[in-house]
């Protein structure tokens, strides 16, 4: 019992700086807990992010402990205080990469008058123990432990609390795949696991990418891959070549619209009666894919905008938010364009907020913009988003290039009298029911959008977009899906010729309406684009659609498919599309698999390397 007493007297300081610091990070918790508060979730994956911290403190002297006590309580004080105002401004953790590009601080700098508490003061309140400690220790000749002991003081407590706290990451990697590596939802992590944890995984994340990032490049190596997007983006483009110029760009990406809907009934009613109709004035490509990968929707808006593979693995949005881009809206912009992106959601989702600076919208319509008046799912409702959009868009200079990413149709799918009335039939309650009610819904107030643009003469002016941004029923769902499309044995060929996504794009008067049967992906629609409004832009790794005799489509694994071949990268195997039957590999489809690697090494490289910079920084 005496050793006990003697090493908590030896450790009292560490013990109240454990206590204090659990306390605050709690009730910073508590503060960002908008509906009911659960301590009992929270307070495991706090104490072992504490102990952590604490391990440290092992390492340092008795004597200068108080010292370090003190700064690092006034530290991580400082923080919390911090975290709480960004909180309030953004509804959102600030993340490095947010720091890092500076960006957004100026706006919440000018706010923080108006949002910072006098109560925020309480979380220096237990400075003064540790002042009195360093004051009371100061008289008390307590034994040093020698180096020894205090490594291994350190090591045991912070091999302990890493152990304790990988317990609930891990099940929060579980439960939510790609919310640790891309950082999604920076919030929810928080909520979860304390802001501690969800600073430390942010700055592993951007550590570990910016480690990778020093790894050399050679010149060579610079000037292939820049050739080959040149000669890429230089295909020869005669088909609607400057078709387009100085009119409107309006680009809409549904949540989760998938193909299969498309003309697709249930008792005779239509599922998407809007797209349908619209389908038939526009130019359709039937064998779109999407190609998302770990970041989701911002990988679809990343691919559209920049003609660039996703990031390898967690989301470019967040991990390469400070490269310099070439971007669809920046080159508009060049071209005399105002441009806006508008999206019914919390601005720093995806870290939209951050990196739309970089791709260069001038505007970011955003939660913060919009009047909440009808919610659906995650939040703002389709048909009150694209109605007050309108209005945004009308006040826009044109020529304008305006980026629309919807939201009502997002998984789960389960806001019922959000989203109307659908007979399902046999599909009531199941999956692939919820989603067609979802998408039902949202194909309507896509419709109402679609014609009050023709209304004001817009469509007149414009060019219309649009295209999903990628699936919506995931493969453990997969035996729905075979039964709603009337597949009897649902192979691996037949799984993936459904992830088709819609790819729209409707010219004034209906032109060049028709069925466009290239095989093509959400990387081609930057160049396809930029032909159409004949911009410059040499950095592509796509394709134009109204150009292209190659149809091959990469995904971000390595598979691919050129229209008549599919090779799954997962099972390295190589399939006929019309017959699906497995095809052994040759020369030729070697090379096929080859070339996909590398573009998709080039890309990678582009993004680790910054290349566009110095590739702009040539030109200049
Ligand atoms: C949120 C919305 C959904 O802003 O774009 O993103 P997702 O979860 O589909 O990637
Ligand atoms: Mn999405």
């Amino acid at each position: 019992m005496k050793k006990l007493k003697n090493i908590i007297v030896n450790i009292i300081d560490i013990i109240l700086f454990f206590v204090t610091v659990v306390i605050k990070t709690i009730t910073y918790g508590r503060q960002i807990q908008e509906n009911y508060f659960s301590i009992h979730s929270l307070i495991y994956p706090v104490i072992a992010s504490v102990i952590i911290i604490c391990s440290l403190l092992f390492l340092v002297k008795r004597n200068k402990r108080p010292r370090i006590l003190i700064i690092l309580n006034l530290i991580l004080s400082i923080v919390f205080i911090c975290d709480l105002n960004y909180y309030r401004y953004f509804k959102d953790i600030p993340s490095l990469s947010v720091l890092r590009n500076g960006i957004l601080l100026g706006s919440v700098k000018s706010s923080i008058g108006s949002l910072f508490k006098l109560s925020d003061l309480l979380f220096l309140c237990d400075l003064i123990i540790f002042i009195f400690i360093k004051e009371f220790l100061r008289y008390r000749n307590i034994k040093e432990n020698n180096l020894k002991i205090r490594i291994i003081s350190f090591a045991a407590t912070f091999l302990f609390g890493c152990f304790l706290n990988s317990i609930y990451i891990y099940n929060l990697s579980v439960t939510q795949p790609r919310l640790i590596s891309t950082m999604f939802n920076r919030v929810y992590i928080a909520k979860e696991l304390g802001i501690i944890n969800a600073h430390g995984i942010d700055i592993y994340n951007i550590v570990k990418n910016e480690l990778s990032r020093h790894t050399s490049i050679t010149e060579e190596k610079e000037i292939i891959i820049k050739s080959f997007m040149e000669n890429n983006s230089n295909a020869l483009n005669s088909n609607l070549t400057g078709e387009s110029k100085g009119k409107n760009l309006i680009m809409i990406q549904v949540e989760a619209l998938q193909q299969f809907v498309i003309d697709k009934t249930i008792n005779g009613k239509e599922i998407t009666p809007n797209l349908n109709r619209w389908i038939k004035r526009s130019a359709y490509f039937n064998n779109f894919f999407y190609q998302t990968s770990a970041g989701g929707t911002s990988d679809a808006e990343f691919m559209s905008n920049n003609s660039l593979y996703p990031a390898p693995s967690g989301a470019a949005y967040y991990l390469y938010s400070s490269n310099e881009y070439n971007a669809l809206p920046e080159l508009l912009r060049n071209n005399g364009y105002d441009t806006a992106a508008l999206h019914g959601f919390k601005s720093t989702f995806w870290n939209r907020d951050v990196i739309y600076k970089s791709l260069g919208f001038n505007n970011f319509f955003n939660e913060k913009d919009y009047i909440i008046n009808e919610k659906i799912g995650l939040g703002l409702s389709d048909k009150s988003f694209f109605e007050q959009s309108l209005e945004k868009i009308k006040s826009l200079q044109k020529p304008f290039y305006t980026f629309l990413i919807t939201l009502s149709s997002h998984f789960p799918f389960e806001d019922r009298i959000g989203y109307g009335d659908f007979p399902l039939g046999d599909y009531e309650n199941t999956l692939i029911g919820d989603y067609i009610r979802a998408v039902h819904y949202t194909d309507e107030a896509l419709g109402n959008f679609l014609e009050n643009l023709e209304k004001e003469g817009l469509l007149q002016e414009s060019i219309v977009v649009i295209y999903g941004d990628h699936s919506a029923i995931s493969k453990d769902k997969q035996d729905e899906l075979a039964k709603f499309m009337g597949i009897e044995d649902m192979n691996e060929i037949k799984w993936a010729m459904l992830q088709k996504v819609p790819m729209i794009i409707h010219f004034p008067e209906d032109k060049h309406k028709g069925v466009y049967e290239t095989f093509g992906g959400q990387i081609d629609i930057y160049p396809t684009l930029s032909n159409l409004f004949s911009l410059d832009s040499y950095d592509v790794l796509g394709k134009d659609l109204f150009n292209s005799k190659n149809g091959t489509v990469i995904f971000r694994d390595g598979s691919f498919t050129d229209g008549s071949v599919y090779y799954s990268a997962p099972s390295n195997s190589y399939f006929d599309i019309k017959t699906n039957t497995k095809l052994v590999e040759n020369e030729y489809l070697k090379l096929k698999k080859e070339n996909a690697a590398m573009q998709l090494e080039y890309s990678d490289d582009i993004l680790k390397h910054n290349l566009l910079k110095k590739y702009n920084k040539i030109k200049e």
